[in-house]
C-alpha cells in the first residue's frame, strides 16, 4: 500500500516537472519568438542551399555545416536583445535579409558554375560579364526565391505577435543585458563543441580555400563567405605597403638580364609545332622503370622517358597551392607566393603566361581539366594566364559510373578529350592545350577502381624432387605507397590510352608532347623504407646493421620528391634530342627551357634556359630549401647533404642562400604588387 502510494507521489511529480519543462520551454519560445524564428530560419536557409547544390544527404544535413549555421545565428541573434523590441526586429530583418542573400547569390551562382561565389570575383570585370548574361539568360531560378521566405516568414511572427499583443511589456536595460550575454554564452559554448569537432583536414581546407564545396559541407555557407572575404582582403593589406622598396629591386635583378635571348641548339627547334603538355597528378619520378615481379608499374611513362628527352633530376616548387602552384610556375616561371596561394588571392594580376606568347604566334591555346571550373580558381587565372578556353567539369559528360576519386576518370577525361582535340585540330592550324589529370590523387584509396596490379613479392623455389613452387610475399601490398602504384599504374594506362588516340587520329604528327608531374604524392617515409629495405622472411624493414640496408632518412625522403619532365616527338627515339639529362633542374626553368625551342622569350622569367646553365643550376623551393648539382641545403635545419663528396666553401652557401631569398623576394613582389602590369603600364 505504501509502495504504491510511492509510485503514484513520483508518478505526479515526474509528470509536474515534465509540464514545468514544458511549460518553461513554451515560455521561452513565446518570450523570444522573434530571435527563434530568426535562427530557424537562417539555419533553414543554409539547409536549403546546401540541398538544391550538394545532394546527398550527408552534405545538406550535414552535422558540423548545420552546427556552424545554428552558431552563428546565435551569437548574431544574441545582440538582438540590446534593442528594444521594436528596434530588435529591425535588426533581425536586416541581419535575415543579409543571411538570406548569401543564400540566393550562392544559389543562383552555383546553378551556374557548380560552385560557390566569392566576393573576390567582383573585382574581375570578365567575371561579371559573365555572371550578368548568365543572370539575363537563366541563372535566377524559381527555386533561388526560396530563401525570400526566412524574412517574410519573420515578418508574418512580427505581425502576429503585434496583433496578439505578445511581448509588449516593457523590458528593463539589466534584464536585455542578461538575455544577450546568456544566449551569447550558449552561441560561444556551440563554437567551442563546433571546433572540437573539426579535423586537421578540415582547417588545412578552410585555410586554402580551394575546394569551396568541401567548406560549404563542413562549415555551412555563412561561415564560408566570411572565410572567403578574409581571403580576397588579404590581397588587399598585403599590397598596401612596401610599393616602392618592391619595385627597386625588381628593377635592379632585371638590370643585368638581356634584352634578348641567348640561343643555343634547340633554339627554335619546335616552332610552329602544336603542343600537348600533361600535369601529371602526384606522379613521381621513382616510378619510372620501376617494376614488381617483371611488371613495370608505368610502361607508358617509361617509354616517354627511354624515347624523348628525359629530365631525371627534376624539382616541381610547390607550397600550399600544390597543383595550382605548380601550373602557376610552369607557366609563368615564377614561385609560389609567400602568404596565400597565386591562383586564389592574385588571379586579377598580369602574367607572362606560356598562352599569351603563344596566342601573339598564332596558336589556339586551351587548357582541360574535368574538375569544377572553380578548383583552385582555375577558371579565373587560367585566362589571366592567356588560355583562350578553359574546358572544366561542365564541358565534359560525368555520370557516377565514370567518376574515380575527386572526379571524373582519367581514362574518361582523355577518351572525352580526344573527340575535342580533334575538333579544335580541325579548327585551328596551330593549337596549344594542356591536359590536368586528376585520377592519381591522395589518398590513393580506390583501389578496386584502379584495375589489377600486384605489388607483392614472387618467387619461384624448386623443391628437391624437381617440382617447382610459387612463394608470395605481401610486400607493399596494403600499404599506402603500394596502393599509389596501383593508382598510378591506372593513370600510366589512361596515358597509354590517350597516346594511343592521338596516333590513330594523327596528332602526332606535327606534335611535340611535354609531360610534367605536378608535386610528390606525400607519402609516409616507412613506405619507401619498407620499398627499398624489404625483409620478406620476417615481412619487415631490415634492420640498420644489415649490410643490405639502403638509408632512407629525411634527406632522402626529401630529395625523392623529384617528378618526371619529359619533352617527347614520336619521332625523337635514337636522334640527338633523344637524351636523359641528369643536372639539376626546376619547374621555373621549364618556361625559359621551353620557350626557346617553341621560339618565345620572356624577359621577366626567374627560372633559366636549362641549356644556358645546365651542370651550374639552382633550385629554390618555396621553404627557402634549395637543391644544386653540389648540395641540398636545408634552410630551416641550417644545414646541407653533399651530393658529390665535393668540399662546400662557406661563401657557397652563403651566395646560394642570398640568391634564393632574392628570387623568393622578387617573384613575391611582382604577384603581390602586379610589378609586370605596372612595368608595361610605364
Ligand atoms: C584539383 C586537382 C587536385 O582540381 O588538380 O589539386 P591538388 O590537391 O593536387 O592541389
Ligand atoms: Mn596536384
Amino acid at each position: 500500500m505504501k509502495n504504491k502510494l510511492k509510485k503514484v507521489l513520483d508518478k505526479s511529480k515526474e509528470k509536474l516537472k515534465r509540464v514545468k519543462t514544458e511549460h518553461l520551454i513554451s515560455k521561452y519560445f513565446k518570450e523570444n519568438i522573434l530571435f527563434v524564428t530568426f535562427v530557424i530560419t537562417v539555419v533553414i536557409n543554409s539547409t536549403v542551399l546546401r540541398f538544391f547544390c550538394m545532394h546527398t544527404i550527408e552534405n545538406y544535413l550535414s552535422f558540423k555545416a548545420i552546427l556552424a549555421d545554428l552558431t552563428i545565428a546565435i551569437i548574431i541573434g544574441s545582440f538582438g536583445y540590446l534593442f528594444k523590441p521594436k528596434n530588435r526586429f529591425t535588426y533581425y530583418l536586416i541581419f535575415d535579409i543579409f543571411l538570406s542573400a548569401i543564400c540566393m547569390i550562392n544559389s543562383a551562382y552555383y546553378t551556374f558554375y557548380t560552385s560557390f561565389a566569392s566576393i573576390s570575383m567582383l573585382t574581375l570585370t570578365q567575371y561579371i560579364g559573365d555572371v550578368g548574361d548568365a543572370v539575363v539568360e537563366n541563372v535566377i531560378q524559381l527555386k533561388d526565391l526560396f530563401y525570400v521566405l526566412g524574412p517574410l516568414t519573420l515578418i508574418l511572427v512580427w505581425l502576429y505577435t503585434k496583433r496578439k499583443k505578445i511581448n509588449t511589456k516593457k523590458e528593463e536595460k539589466s534584464e536585455k543585458r542578461k538575455m544577450m550575454t546568456s544566449t551569447l554564452g550558449v552561441g560561444i559554448c556551440l563554437l567551442f563543441i563546433y571546433c572540437i569537432t573539426l579535423t586537421s583536414l578540415d582547417v588545412t581546407r578552410f585555410v586554402k580555400q580551394w575546394n569551396k564545396e568541401y567548406i560549404v559541407m563542413r562549415f555551412g555557407i555563412y561561415m564560408y563567405q566570411v572565410n572567403d572575404l578574409v581571403t580576397s582582403l588579404q590581397p588587399k593589406i598585403n599590397s598596401m605597403f612596401g610599393y616602392d622598396k618592391a619595385k627597386k629591386e625588381f628593377e635592379e635583378y632585371f638590370s643585368t638580364k638581356e634584352e634578348i635571348p641567348k640561343t643555343n641548339e634547340y633554339t627554335n627547334i619546335f616552332e610552329g609545332k602544336n603542343v600537348v603538355v600533361i600535369h601529371g597528378e602526384s606522379m613521381m619520378t621513382n616510378v619510372i622503370d620501376l617494376a614488381f615481379n617483371g611488371q613495370e608499374v608505368t610502361p607508358n611513362l617509361n617509354k616517354l622517358a627511354h624515347e624523348g628527352m628525359y629530365f631525371s633530376n627534376f624539382y616541381s616548387e610547390v607550397s600550399v597551392g600544390t597543383s595550382s602552384d605548380t601550373e602557376l610556375t610552369y607557366n609563368t616561371s615564377l614561385l609560389p607566393t609567400k602568404s596565400g596561394t597565386a591562383f586564389v588571392s592574385y588571379s586579377d594580376r598580369s602574367y607572362n603566361g606560356t598562352p599569351k606568347y603563344l596566342n601573339e604566334k598564332g596558336y589556339y591555346t586551351f587548357s582541360m581539366h574535368a574538375n569544377n571550373g572553380d578548383f583552385w580558381n582555375r577558371r579565373a587565372m587560367h585566362a589571366s594566364l592567356g588560355y583562350q578556353k578553359f574546358y572544366s567539369k561542365s564541358d565534359f559528360y560525368v555520370t557516377k559510373e565514370n567518376v574515380i576519386g575527386l572526379g571524373l576518370s582519367d581514362k574518361e577525361f582523355f577518351h572525352q578529350s580526344l573527340d575535342k582535340l580533334e575538333k579544335i585540330n580541325e579548327d585551328n592550324e596551330k593549337w596549344y592545350g594542356l591536359f590536368i589529370m586528376l585520377t592519381n590523387h591522395t589518398p590513393f584509396s580506390e583501389i578496386e577502381k584502379y584495375g589489377e596490379f600486384d605489388v607483392t613479392l614472387k618467387e619461384t623455389i624448386t623443391n628437391e624432387d624437381g617440382t617447382t613452387e610459387e612463394i608470395i610475399y605481401p610486400y607493399m601490398e596494403g600499404t599506402k605507397l603500394g596502393n599509389y602504384f596501383k593508382s598510378v599504374h591506372y593513370a600510366d594506362a589512361a596515358l597509354g590510352e590517350f597516346l594511343e588516340g592521338l596516333e590513330e587520329k594523327g596528332l602526332l604528327d606535327n606534335t611535340v608532347f611535354v609531360l610534367y608531374g605536378d608535386h610528390d604524392a606525400r607519402l609516409p617515409k616507412a613506405d619507401y623504407n619498407r620499398l627499398y629495405n624489404y625483409d620478406k622472411e620476417t615481412d619487415s624493414i631490415k634492420s640498420e646493421d644489415d649490410p643490405t640496408f639502403v638509408p632512407y632518412g629525411t634527406y632522402q625522403y626529401e630529395l625523392g620528391r623529384k617528378v618526371p619532365f619529359i619533352i617527347w616527338t614520336k619521332d625523337m627515339a635514337g636522334t640527338n634530342l633523344n637524351t636523359e639529362i641528369t643536372e639539376v633542374m626546376g619547374m621555373i626553368d621549364v618556361q625559359p627551357t621551353l620557350g626557346n625551342m617553341l621560339g618565345f622569350y620572356n624577359r621577366y622569367s626567374l627560372g633559366n634556359d636549362f641549356f644556358n646553365v645546365k651542370g651550374n643550376n639552382t633550385v629554390v623551393f618555396p621553404n627557402g630549401n634549395w637543391v644544386s648539382d653540389k648540395i641540398y641545403y636545408n634552410s630551416q635545419k641550417g644545414e646541407y647533404l653533399s651530393l658529390n663528396n665535393e668540399a662546400i666553401s662557406e661563401e657557397y652557401i652563403k651566395e646560394h642562400n642570398e640568391y634564393t631569398n632574392k628570387l623568393l623576394d622578387v617573384s613575391n613582389n611582382i604577384i603581390v604588387f602586379d610589378l609586370l602590369e605596372k612595368n608595361k603600364e610605364e
